[in-house]
């Protein structure tokens, strides 16, 4: 995608800082250490195989994948949020990719504000955030743990989005960029994957759910162009991968069913390669925009109107506590 005027005024020289850094981190925390690249951010009800796609998402880029086939430890469930970085290469160059997983949604019998969490954890972000850049004497380059999307991962139901889904995804929508997968797609058909697709489109619309790439966010007519075809095909119907398979004397990734094996990067499969090529390729740039001018800047707005009646302290301004969220239903505009 092409340099936008409004969204891509946002360079700075993270990328480098990230680094330099990352390598001095621990890879795995359980705390709510932020990473310091924005990272992306897998949630969904429990088993829809989230872990899996962090796992697959890096050993398809992995710099040095191994070229074995050796069967691959069980991925355990999911406890708490944590961050997971590796280097992966793309078109040749190296560089640190941070997922932070998260546990599922599902497993109570009472499933009321199970968003919160996530919620609470994006704002958390941008509340670290701003806090530093707010100081007078703040850092040049500022750590940024902001998420920058979040994937998430629908049940290959083939009927509709459910109540649950539809309302933690209005909720997220408004907090940060979203991208809706359709998970563990090999249990449907590629005709009951369209047919799906194109309900959870119509109930996406029908309930002001506004996914990425949002369409009053389009910039010009090649803009809208090009997100129109993606918007056509998303939610992408994704499978992980749980080893590498020999297939025509090549090792590929795949899941092994009943009807054989399915080949994660082969589109004819599954569309994990587009995921893959819009998070971490053709709009990696386009979705950090988004959440530091649209998502991050609403945060931010909110907040400081809700402590611009403080004292100032030594610091510029004086940041009141972090209210609890409105739902979708009060307070359009609000983040927090
Ligand atoms: N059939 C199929 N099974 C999958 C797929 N992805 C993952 N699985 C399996 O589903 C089970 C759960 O996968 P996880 O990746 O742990 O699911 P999760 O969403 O991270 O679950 P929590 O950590 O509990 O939230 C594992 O046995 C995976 O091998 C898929 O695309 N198709
Ligand atoms: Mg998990």
């Amino acid at each position: 995608m092409g340099e936008k005027p409004g969204k891509a005024s946002w360079r700075r020289w993270d990328s480098l800082l990230i680094l330099v850094l990352l390598p001095l981190l621990p890879r795995v925390s359980c705390t709510h250490t932020p990473a310091l690249h924005p990272p992306l951010l897998p949630t969904g009800q429990s088993g829809l195989g989230k872990s899996t796609m962090v796992d697959t998402l890096f050993k398809s880029k992995l710099s040095g994948r191994s070229s074995s086939g050796g069967r691959q430890q069980p991925i355990p469930k999911t406890v708490c949020i944590h961050s997971i970085s590796h280097v992966i290469e793309e078109k040749g160059v190296k560089l640190k990719l941070t997922v932070t997983d998260t546990p599922g949604f599902g497993d109570q019998i009472n499933n009321d504000r199970c968003w919160e969490p996530i919620l609470s954890f994006i704002n958390q972000q941008y509340e670290g955030y701003l806090r530093e850049e707010i100081l007078i004497n703040r850092q040049r380059h500022i750590p940024d743990s902001r998420v920058h999307t979040c994937v998430y991962f629908v049940p290959p139901t083939g009927h509709w989005l459910r109540p649950l889904d539809l309302e933690f995804l209005q909720r997220l929508c408004r907090v940060v960029n979203v991208v809706p997968v359709i998970a563990r797609a090999d249990s449907l058909t590629l005709d009951e994957r369209e047919d799906f697709r194109r309900q959870i489109q119509r109930d996406l619309q029908a309930h002001g759910v506004s996914v990425y790439p949002q369409k009053n966010l389009d910039e010009d007519a090649d803009d809208r162009l090009l997100n129109d075809k993606i918007r056509a095909k998303i939610p992408f119907a994704v499978v992980g991968a749980d080893r590498e398979y020999e297939v025509n004397g090549k090792m590929v990734l795949g899941r092994k069913t009943n009807w054989g094996i399915i080949e994660v990067e082969n589109m004819a499969h599954c569309e994990f390669p587009l995921l893959r090529d819009l998070l971490i390729r053709s709009h990696l740039q386009d979705l950090k925009d988004i959440t530091h001018n649209i998502h991050y800047e609403n945060y931010r707005v909110q907040r400081l109107n809700q402590s611009h009646l403080l004292a100032h302290g030594p610091e510029w301004a004086t940041l009141s506590p972090v209210q609890p969220q409105p739902g979708p239903d009060e307070e359009d505009g609000d983040n927090l």
